[in-house]
């Protein structure tokens, strides 16, 4: 049936397209409505939540709206696209940032107070959309805001969990995880039930000749069907409203297999519709581990696919010429877990449309791009030869085929050295073999990104040596992550955003965040410096009362509040910042009272998420409170020292715990973190950083200057000399931190036992992380942190300094480095009517 509406009808559509509202009576007529009509309720019964969903909804038909003309215009003007497929996409919550984008936020404030509601606490409501697991869930929606914001026509392509990350409970200091059940009330999706997939699994390969042409036939032996629901994404200060695609499964077919229904077998049914429905049910919790489960390979195809036929579908629509479909389509796999999709496309050009290999493999190879977020071995993907070729009997062989053409080449090219290709072989000769989803990436894409410029480099010299002698150093390269200053400093710190924007010339600083550099003009100035440190002060007043509220510990908003928040991992090393702590702790007892008086009194605030199977984290997280547990009710240190340990991190946390911070710690193992973006959102707020030389904390260093950062540690050069000597050599462990063990093992804080795996890997198992090497210099780097915070004035001028120069730390500068070095996109420039 033609959708579309005849030309003489249009005029009544026309006549009758829909107004949004403008201005604060409006807005109010709209909740009202809302209320009444959508909710079915009445002033006589319209609580936080009720004013939550219908000012939700308000604005929600404003974004419609244009959301429907960006899509009307993106496909009358037909220029390439850019599809960014993404496993995670860590949104946080959606009203306050369309109100802030859309640019109507005090308008909604003003009417909600007239209908009898404090804006904060109905914006609170929200449930936070957790569909990721940490940094590289929430670069990618930073990307979708940025992608928005500056016009570019894209799509964001994911998977519909139902339920994302756990939400973390602490009870007697242990992490319990809590199922995320989201969906109850989302206003900020739109299932599309017309937009479907039949996705298909497992079956085999056959062999058919069509016009003297043989082709392979994947004969399915399982259908799931895909769903789309749909999520606008305004783009700030623009009517710019881009669409975020997440797949939903089903059982093909309808609700249920009506043969089986009318032959009685009703209960087997339902299990057939509830097996469909498992592949989105669940996020997987592990964030830099692979466990190679076969429901998380069948997401990433049914995920892959349903796209893949989306865009393939979308691009039919303007009749080119396949060759012409990289010039339309850019996709970009946000880490290995779309790589199939190469394969797909591969599949879909020869397999359906009838290209010869070479021609699609071309077409395949300019359309993608990789971008790697890791360089620890745990984390790179494989999967198991046998579990694909069961489950896609047809990608295997094409798997074999890539691997096949592509060797031939490096034999060619490297003809005297036959180890190459056993190391670069996309299939490992394993037991049981293995497909390198990381080679098959590179192989499949015609750039490979890193995300910092220190990762960047260290993916060229370490796991991807081979493939830069392979293609040459120009199909490598760096785009050092950014965050969106709009959620992280206007949404998160509004008075910060306000005080900068009265010395910066108005809001365009967070369209441009290059315009922070005018503040610098600014440091000296007496009453700019108060009240940069009142609005500090407030936004700690804000997180004690959480801390209070939550944990029922009470701090001192002027102590130095010393933040680590970020998802619990060795090699991020929450322990090391424990040990500091019990170091601390142990100086502090050991002082007389009149010596304790001079100290400075300090807050060490926890947070962050142990995936469920990751003992050692748990331990880690254990040892924090039961640290907290000692320290918090020790009257001989008081105010001292704190140790607070925040449940459930997540974004919405994040926007308050960020602006609260004095200094946050960003310590991983000097070459294992590959970015790290918080450091960018703590500095971005005010906030100084103690750091490592490691991942964006060096261009942090290069952009704010030395003198405003806290680095310590051993380099990454050294790591491995270090952790040779540790194996090989004689291994003493610093004698400070051996204090710490003692007292640990001494039962100061419970069960000895409980931390004896912690202590074991430092002290009998080589300490991987460097632990000891790099405990005194954290200490004493600490101690300069102590001195520096004393002078409130230099410290103040400082932040100052540090915000004016973090302009380079924009999402919407990578979105730029992207577009012009990976995807060859523009923007669509739109006028505003
Ligand atoms: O990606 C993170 C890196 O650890 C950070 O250094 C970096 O800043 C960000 C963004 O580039 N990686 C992850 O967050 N990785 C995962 O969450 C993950 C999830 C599933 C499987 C593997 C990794």
């Amino acid at each position: 049936v033609e959708a579309s509406i005849p030309e003489p009808q249009r005029e009544a559509w026309k006549r009758n397209q829909i107004t949004s509202f403008t201005d604060k009576d409006g807005f109010e007529k709209e909740v009202v409505r809302h209320v009444e009509t959508t909710l079915a309720r009445s002033m006589f019964n319209c609580d936080e939540i009720a004013a939550y969903s219908a000012t939700s909804l308000a604005f929600r038909d404003r974004l419609i709206t244009h959301w429907n003309r960006t899509q009307q215009r993106q496909t009358y003007r037909d220029t390439k696209r850019v599809y960014y497929l993404s496993l995670e996409f860590l949104m946080g919550r959606a009203l306050d940032n369309a109100m802030l984008n859309v640019g109507l936020k005090n308008v909604a404030q003003d009417g909600l107070a007239e209908l009898g509601f404090r804006i904060e606490d109905v914006v609170k409501q929200e449930h936070d959309a957790a569909l990721g697991n940490g940094g590289l869930g929430r670069l990618a929606a930073c990307f979708l805001d940025s992608l928005a914001t500056l016009n570019f026509p894209a799509w964001g392509y994911g998977l519909r969990y139902r339920y994302g990350i756990f939400k973390q409970e602490i009870i007697d200091g242990y992490q319990v995880e809590v199922p995320d059940y989201w969906l109850d009330f989302n206003p900020w999706e739109f299932p599309r039930h017309d937009v479907t997939v039949d996705i298909q699994f497992f079956g085999q390969v056959n062999k058919k000749t069509v016009g003297g042409k043989t082709i392979s036939v994947w004969e399915a032996g399982e259908i799931v069907q895909a769903v789309a629901y749909d999520v606008p994404i305004p783009g700030y200060d623009t009517p710019t409203t881009n669409n975020l695609r997440l797949w939903s499964s089903k059982a093909s077919g309808g609700e249920f297999d009506f043969q089986k229904f009318n032959s009685g077998d009703y209960e087997s049914s339902v299990a057939d519709q509830q097996r469909a429905e498992t592949i989105s049910a669940v996020l997987y919790p592990n964030d830099n581990l692979e466990r190679g489960k076969e429901l998380r390979l069948k997401q990433q195809y049914f995920w892959v696919a349903a796209s893949l036929y989306d865009i393939v579908r979308r691009f039919k629509k303007s009749r080119r010429s396949w060759n012409e479909f990289p010039d339309q389509v850019a996709i970009q796999l946000n880490d290995t877990h779309p790589t199939l999709a190469i394969v797909e496309l591969q599949r879909i050009l020869v397999d359906v449309e009838g290209l010869e290999w070479d021609n699609a493999w071309e077409i395949v190879t300019s359309t993608f791009g990789y971008t790697n977020h890791t360089v620890l071995p745990e984390a790179l993907e494989k999967w198991p030869v046998g579990l694909v070729q069961h489950l896609l009997p047809r990608h295997l062989q094409i798997i074999y085929d890539i691997n096949l053409f592509f060797l031939q080449s490096v034999e060619k090219a490297f003809p005297d050295d036959r180890d190459m290709l056993r190391r670069v072989s996309i299939i490992e000769e394993s037991q049981p073999k293995m497909v390198r989803m990381a080679f098959l990436a590179i192989v499949g894409s015609h750039k490979v990104n890193g995300v910092a410029e220190l990762h960047s480099d260290l993916i060229k010299t370490t796991i991807f040596k081979d493939f830069v002698e392979i293609y040459g150093p120009d199909k490598f390269t760096n785009v050092t992550n950014g965050i969106t200053p709009r959620r992280w400093l206007h949404q998160a710190n509004p008075r910060l955003s306000e005080l900068i924007a009265s010395k910066c010339g108005g809001n365009d600083f967070l369209k441009d965040l290059t315009i922070l550099n005018q503040l610098e003009k600014h440091v000296e100035d007496k009453q700019f410096r108060k009240e940069w440190a009142e609005i500090k002060y407030a936004n700690k007043v804000r997180l004690a009362k959480h801390i209070k509220d939550t944990t029922g510990v009470v701090v001192n908003p002027a102590s130095l509040f010393d933040v680590q928040v970020k998802r619990i991992h060795e090699y991020k090393r929450q322990q090391l910042n424990i040990f500091g702590v019990i170091h601390r702790y142990l100086s502090l007892k050991a002082m007389t009272p009149d010596q304790r008086k001079k100290q400075l009194p300090r807050v060490s605030i926890f947070g962050g998420k142990a995936a469920p199977g990751y003992w050692m984290a748990k331990q880690i997280i254990h040892l924090i409170n039961s640290v907290g547990a000692v320290v918090n009710k020790d009257e001989d240190i008081g105010d001292l020292l704190k140790v607070i340990f925040l449940e459930d991190y997540n974004v919405s946390k994040a926007e308050m715990i960020c602006p609260a911070s004095d200094i946050s710690e960003h310590i991983s193992t000097a070459g294992t973190e590959a970015s790290g973006t918080s450091n960018m959102k703590f500095v971005l707020n005010g906030g100084l950083i103690i750091g490592t030389c490691d991942g964006a904390n060096i261009e942090i260093t290069r952009e704010i200057g030395e003198s405003n950062i806290f680095l310590f540690g051993n380099l990454s050069e050294d790591v491995e000399d270090l952790r040779h000597a540790h194996t090989y050599g004689s291994h003493t462990i610093d004698s400070d931190l051996d204090k710490v063990f003692n007292e640990i093992e001494k039962g100061t804080f419970g069960t000895p036992h409980d931390f004896s795996a912690m202590i074991a890997a430092v002290r009998q198992h080589g300490d991987y992380y460097l632990v000891s090497d790099d405990f005194h210099s954290y200490i004493e780097t600490h101690q300069l942190v102590d001195e520096a915070y004393r002078n409130q004035d230099e410290w103040i001028a400082k932040c100052i300094t540090s915000v004016s120069r973090m302009g380079f730390f924009t999402s919407d500068r990578c979105i730029n480095e992207y577009a012009e070095e990976i995807w060859n996109v523009e923007p669509l420039v739109v006028d505003r009517h």
